[in-house]
């Protein structure tokens, strides 16, 4: 299928800050609407998100460069040429930019029509995105939709003068019905808003709609609450509604040091796996991600020793940016056995969708997740869960561009049951 036309424009992610939009059209006129997010707390080893730099225009974060990238680097090398699959397409790019972190074209400019194609692709093959992506990736398993986690509470760069660690989730486990999964998380959520009321915290929300109580002096007190927020709500600690963490621990390492500020503490790697002991044994926690620093390397084997006594999945985010061959190292040195999924981490559909596939082959967790600084409306971040057959996806609550998320899922969820 040739493309023939291309279009893009800068518009606002949830942070008041631009991103990009594109759109694709195929020579049977079907066209492919996309936007992609970008992060606060994003790793080092991420695709880069190509930015303007002209301290004139929204202090340097405009995407003016990118709408340029694509309307005049890449829109005449694409147009007319005629590409079999979405795979096909996506090496195009990667190779047009050539180097590792895309920092030639931008990982925004590449992803944005990645996904725009995959859209177009699909409308032109009047299906639904997951199933396109099934379909051109030949992945054959039953459809299975991913539970939420729910962020509940957040801290670190996630929301000014709150916890050290980035955010604590309410994760559903029993398997029913998503729109019951749904409501039971966020039946909690507003329980664990009186719970912050009680103790005296404001419940305003950081970025992602989650609770940012501010003047918190323990990165365990969030815990103690969702854990009763659990208790109250009536459904079962665990087994209905587990906990998920992110210390986002790469964000508070500082010259070899863990530094919790809120509780003057600052722990050495061994020390650092150790404070998480006590959480394992105390709190109904079903999944942890980042724990350590993305180049702790030695440490996280450790880390992950500690999960495994718990059964509990220790999840990759910083250390693996959605890259197969950093995954294909943590699975080699036993680092991790769960995998945080975004893909503006990688920057195309097809490198997101090989990652999920070893992971998936390796019998990990796999979690596609929001972005902390700049979501937009698009929901392809779900498409995607549902078509590799993810076991969450991590998306905050209560803001606009999160909700769009959680109703896509329902749509999807309906449509199933049809
Ligand atoms: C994370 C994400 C999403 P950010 O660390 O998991 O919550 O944050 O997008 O800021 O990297
Ligand atoms: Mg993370």
């Amino acid at each position: 299928m040739k493309i023939t036309q291309i279009n893009a424009h800068e518009i606002l992610a949830s942070g008041g800050f631009p991103s990009i939009e594109a759109i694709v059209q195929l020579e049977d006129g079907s066209l492919g609407r996309a936007s992609v997010p970008y992060g606060a707390s994003a790793g080092s080893y991420e695709a880069s998100v190509l930015l303007d730099g002209d301290e004139s225009r929204y202090g340097g974060k405009g995407m003016l460069k990118a709408v340029k990238i694509v309307l005049e680097t890449i829109a005449p090398q694409v147009i007319n040429r005629e590409f079999g699959s979405q795979a096909e397409f996506d090496r195009f790019l990667i190779d047009l930019d050539g180097t590792p972190q895309k920092t030639t074209l931008g990982g925004n400019t590449i992803l944005v029509l990645s996904l725009a194609f995959a859209r177009a692709g699909a409308n032109s093959q009047h299906q639904e995105l997951y199933q396109y992506l099934k379909i051109s990736f030949s992945i054959n398993s039953p459809l299975q939709l991913p539970q939420p986690m729910l962020v509940t509470i957040e801290g670190g760069k996630h929301a000014e003068n709150s916890t050290n660690m980035q955010e604590y989730s309410l994760s559903a486990t029993r398997q029913s019905s998503l729109v019951e999964n749904i409501r039971m998380v966020l039946e909690t959520y507003h329980i664990a808003e009186s719970v912050l009321k009680e103790k005296g915290f404001s419940t305003n929300v950081g970025h992602e709609g989650a609770f940012a109580p501010e003047g918190i002096t323990s990165n365990e007190l969030p815990l103690e609450i969702l854990t009763e927020g659990i208790l109250r709500s009536g459904y079962a600690a665990k087994t209905e509604i587990g906990i998920s963490i992110d210390p986002a621990a790469s964000e508070y390492y500082q010259d070899g040091k863990y530094n919790l500020s809120i509780e003057n503490k600052q722990l050495s790697s061994d020390e650092m796996i150790q404070y998480y002991r006590p959480w394992l044994e105390k709190y109904p926690l079903v999944t942890i991600e980042d724990p350590l620093h993305e180049d702790d390397w030695s440490a996280w084997p450790k880390m992950r020793e500690l999960c495994d006594e718990f059964s509990i999945p220790l999840i990759g985010d910083d250390l693996t940016v959605t890259n197969i061959k950093i995954l294909q190292r943590a699975i080699d040195e036993k680092a991790i056995t769960g995998i945080l999924i975004k893909l503006n981490q990688i920057g195309s559909v097809t490198e997101t969708i090989e990652t999920c596939l070893l992971a998936k082959q390796h019998n990990m967790l796999v979690v596609p997740s929001h972005r902390g600084g700049g979501e937009t409306n698009d929901t392809a971040m779900i498409d995607l869960a549902v078509a590799v057959g993810a076991e969450f996806v991590k998306v905050g609550p209560t803001r606009g561009e999160r909700v769009a998320k959680y109703n896509r899922l329902l749509e999807i969820e309906r449509k199933e049951k049809a």
